[in-house]
């Protein structure tokens, strides 16, 4: 047997028994790489005499096409190989269910606020909305605030920086500006709320700078306290979903109703969780009042024909109360895992006949 004879046999044993792709790579370049045997015998042809060169030209050459040949068949075999494995191993089984799609939900704070908007506008009112930047005028000024108010400073609130024309806008500190609009616009009857953000340079473990508020507006003839107190008990018990809350109304302070109260309901603190309807504490739920005449006049609305009375709701806090949230911060901190845990469907929309959660 000769030299090429001998090397061309351990060639041919080295490539059949590879037995990956990457073994087989180095057989290729062992014998046709740059410094590979086969290549090496044929860069020798250039030193032979023509005799030589002709009798081992062919003979070289040979041993190159042949070992690439035998490469390839078994590249090409090796592959089917790898793909038949992986057509065994990895099957994909039709019937399996899907896995189970994230779904967003209601943020409880909207919920809450459709709920409120369910019980208010199946008892007669609208819903009114407006900007939440605003002027002096429609914050402060129409509602009766004096001029050295201390929610007029820049401490309690956020001001934008002067306009060319001097007027210093301001993020809305209440809904008010909405029905200050509404009384301007529109003659009385008036039965609005006002669902919205409003803003306060605030920020504890009771006050974020950002909240949302429901005020209620209701301008008629001869519109009294009677009113107002059937309203807002009325608009608890079915929000907390009780046949009968006892309420207390304390008598209060606010620059835009006169007289102006807060209104309690009696609760029971002593389990753990608030249970409303029963028991001995109060809790605090809505401020209200009856329109302070300087608001009607400043609205355009005379005081001696039109009365009315108006209340505003915390939302955030009110929902913290139904639904047992421990602290105001979790309804802004963006918690997916709270948020699963306290939001709401999407596709069950809240409605004083089905149920409101
Ligand atoms: C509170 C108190 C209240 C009002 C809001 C109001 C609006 C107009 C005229 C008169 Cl345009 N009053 N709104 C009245 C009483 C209380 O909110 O502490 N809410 C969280």
């Amino acid at each position: 047997m000769t030299d090429l004879d001998q090397l061309e046999t351990e060639i041919a044993s080295a490539i059949s028994s590879s037995a990956d792709p990457a073994a087989l790579e180095a057989v290729r370049v062992s014998a046709l790489g740059k410094q590979g045997s086969v290549s090496g015998l044929l860069k020798s042809l250039g030193a032979m005499s023509p005799d030589e060169r002709k009798e081992m030209g062919p003979k070289i050459n040979g041993l190159r096409d042949r070992t690439a040949a035998l490469i390839a068949e078994r590249k090409e075999a090796l592959d089917a190989a790898a793909l038949e494995q992986t057509l065994a191993a990895e099957r994909v089984d039709l019937t399996l269910s899907a896995p189970p799609r994230r779904k967003g939900s209601v943020h409880p704070t909207m919920q809450v606020m459709d709920e409120m908007v369910a019980i208010f506008a199946d008892m007669g009112f609208a819903v009114a909305e407006g900007p939440d930047i605003e002027d002096d005028f429609h914050n402060f000024t129409a509602l009766n605030f004096p001029p050295k108010h201390p929610a007029r400073e820049t401490h309690d609130t956020f001001f934008f920086h002067p306009r060319e024309d001097g007027e210093r806008m301001l993020l809305r500190t209440h809904t008010s500006p909405v029905q200050v609009r509404t009384m301007m616009s529109q003659q009385p009857p008036i039965r609005i709320v006002v669902p919205g953000r409003t803003y306060r340079k605030d920020s504890d473990q009771t006050h974020t700078p950002m909240f949302h508020q429901m005020e209620g507006l209701v301008i008629d003839r001869a519109i009294h306290m009677g009113h107002l107190k059937w309203t807002l008990e009325t608009f608890v018990a079915r929000f907390f979903e009780t046949d009968a809350v006892t309420a207390r109304f304390r008598p209060h302070h606010f620059p835009f109703t006169e007289p102006s109260a807060e209104m309690d309901i009696q609760c029971d603190r002593s389990g753990g969780e608030i249970k409303i309807g029963q028991g001995t504490d109060w809790l605090e739920v809505v401020g209200c009042g009856m329109v302070h005449p300087n608001v009607l006049r400043n609205c355009g609305l005379d005081p001696n024909e039109w009365q009315g009375f108006a209340f505003g709701f915390g939302v955030d806090r009110l929902g913290m109360l139904k639904y047992g949230m421990p602290d105001l911060r979790d309804l802004f901190a963006s918690d997916t895992r709270w948020l699963a845990h306290y939001g709401f469907s999407a596709f069950v929309a809240p409605n004083p006949a089905s149920g409101l959660s």
